[in-house]
């Protein structure tokens, strides 16, 4: 049976619920027992009619937020470039040749200044990335002092440093960390073929650690790595049946760099990009959806598709950790056109 939600029993987890009792409350449900979805179910919805699965996106993203509302983070590198593991898209892995400088911290003032810049052109959180396989004690230390000095902007904080330890980020959240990020990066199938030198249960560990100390999950995952479609359903899978979902879920078109061993990976259709966009959304109606990575390489249009399937949330200012991204003002250029504005917390 069809409903004006957009989800059918087929669609849907898998589980015997009435479709439209499902949609509606969805919301309760992401705090008391979530639904399962299996691989399948969100395979079906990857594979509906464009048009279908659009509108289906967009009637969930309306009953959850506000449409024309877009969360403006900006990224900095505080640790660029050295890093032991061997992420087969990332331009940061010693092991790789793509030209990126190694680059030791950055200093406390030279962050503070990127974040004060960035909140002047409108970013609302400040995302703080370092090319570590983990951090260790000293650079927790470190950290904290960052963190502390950013909240003291009146910006929302974000940190991505890899594989936490216990207690480690008890400590993060304490100097006032907002938000985590952690990849899950595909589905656990494929997971295989991209990184090695940590597990899929690792990452599920630190996601714990997070959450555990009362710290936003940050979550999500890179498309394009010349993955199936099982296997971008298994992604978006992994992520919705976390319970709870997490709060922020990035979706990564991946940046392909010379150098890196996905290279010259077949580009994979920008439509399918959109369609992760609006899996996403749909099985996971309160989060943020994150259109990350790989904007500058997409034409607005795919840009607007991907807003009007649910995402809401960029990454805003001129570089992620080590790439381009669209510079600020063609950004702001884009959201006037688009009738967009920026979602205050
Ligand atoms: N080193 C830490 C870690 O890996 O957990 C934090 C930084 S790491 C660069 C953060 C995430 O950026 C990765 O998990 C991946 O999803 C994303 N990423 C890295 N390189 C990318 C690329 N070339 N294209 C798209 N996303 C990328
Ligand atoms: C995320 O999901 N994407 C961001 C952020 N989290 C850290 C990183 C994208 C990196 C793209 C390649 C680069 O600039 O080095
Ligand atoms: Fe290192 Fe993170 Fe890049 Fe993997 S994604 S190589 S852990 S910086």
């Amino acid at each position: 049976m069809e409903h004006e939600t957009g989800l059918t029993s087929e669609t849907h987890c898998g589980c015997a619920h009435n479709s439209t009792d499902l949609a509606v409350q969805q919301g309760v449900l992401q705090q008391e027992a979530s639904p399962r979805w299996s691989v399948a179910a969100i395979e079906s919805l990857l594979g509906l009619p464009f048009n279908d699965l659009i509108f289906r996106a967009q009637t969930v993203h309306r009953q959850y937020h506000d449409a024309n509302a877009v969360q403006l983070s900006t990224l900095i590198s505080v640790k660029t470039g050295g890093c032991s593991e061997d992420c087969a898209y990332c331009p940061q892995a010693a092991r790789y040749h793509t030209g990126v400088e190694n680059q030791t911290i950055l200093s406390r003032e030279e962050v503070v200044a990127a974040a004060t810049k960035a909140k002047e052109s409108g970013a609302t959180r400040f995302c703080m990335g370092a090319a570590w396989r983990g951090p260790k004690q000293r650079d927790i230390e470190y950290m904290t002092e960052i963190i502390s000095a950013v909240k003291g902007l009146g910006m929302e904080t974000c940190a991505t440093l890899g594989i936490l330890k216990p207690g480690q980020a008890a400590q993060l959240r304490q100097a006032g960390l907002d938000y985590y990020n952690h990849n899950l990066d595909t589905s656990p199938e494929f997971y295989g073929e991209i990184i090695t030198t940590r597990e899929y249960q690792d990452r599920l560990d630190t996601l714990e650690e997070v959450r555990g100390a009362n710290i936003n999950v940050c979550c999500g995952g890179i498309v394009g790595m010349g993955e199936s479609r099982t296997a971008r359903a298994g992604l978006i899978a992994q992520l919705a049946n976390l319970d709870p979902y997490p709060d922020s879920v990035p979706i990564n078109y991946l940046v392909q760099v010379e150098g890196t061993p996905l290279y010259g990976t077949p580009e994979l259709d920008p439509l399918e990009f959109v369609r992760t966009i609006a899996a996403a959304r749909i099985t996971m109606p309160t989060a943020k959806v994150r259109l990350s990575a790989g904007r500058r390489q997409m034409p607005e249009a795919i840009q607007a598709l991907c807003f009007l399937a649910g995402a809401n949330s960029i990454f805003y200012g001129d570089k992620l950790l080590t790439t381009g991204n669209p510079d600020t003002e063609q950004d702001m250029a884009l959201l006037e056109k688009l009738g967009l504005h920026a979602l205050q917390p």
